[in-house]
């Protein structure tokens, strides 16, 4: 696959205002944030889609909602709640082609979304 802006911030070629970071996983605030919480996730190993995942991706898919979770809960998020959405392909708004977890919380979420 091709390289994207997300790789572009995991090589810190341009900035972003980074909030968690391990092994594995980065996360950094939405450049468009639809909540008072906003913070994509993203494996530093890339996957475009999730549907090109494959079974030798399950740890770090793992990683990356287990990390997605920890955060939530040490931002207080949890109690109340969250959303964690991945958007897939065009039907599903993708629009960043690196595998990404958007972690939205803070206020009320709305179902069905738009
Ligand atoms: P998606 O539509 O699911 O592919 O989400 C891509 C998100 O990435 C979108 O909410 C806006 C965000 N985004 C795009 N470019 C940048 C960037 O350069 N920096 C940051 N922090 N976020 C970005």
């Amino acid at each position: 696959m091709g390289d994207t802006i997300f790789g572009k911030i995991i090589r810190r070629e341009i900035p972003a205002d980074i909030v968690y970071e391990d092994d594995d996983v980065l996360a950094f605030r939405d450049l468009n944030p639809q909540a008072p919480v906003h913070v994509l996730f993203v494996p530093k190993r890339a996957i475009a889609t999730l549907d090109a995942a494959t079974t030798s991706d399950s740890e770090l898919l793992g990683k990356l909602l287990l990390a997605t979770a920890a955060y939530a809960r040490r931002e207080g998020l949890a109690e109340q709640g969250y959303r964690t959405v991945i958007n897939c392909n065009e039907h599903g708004g993708q629009t960043v082609f690196h595998l990404h977890v958007h972690l939205l919380g803070g206020r009320q979420m709305h179902w069905p979304p738009g």
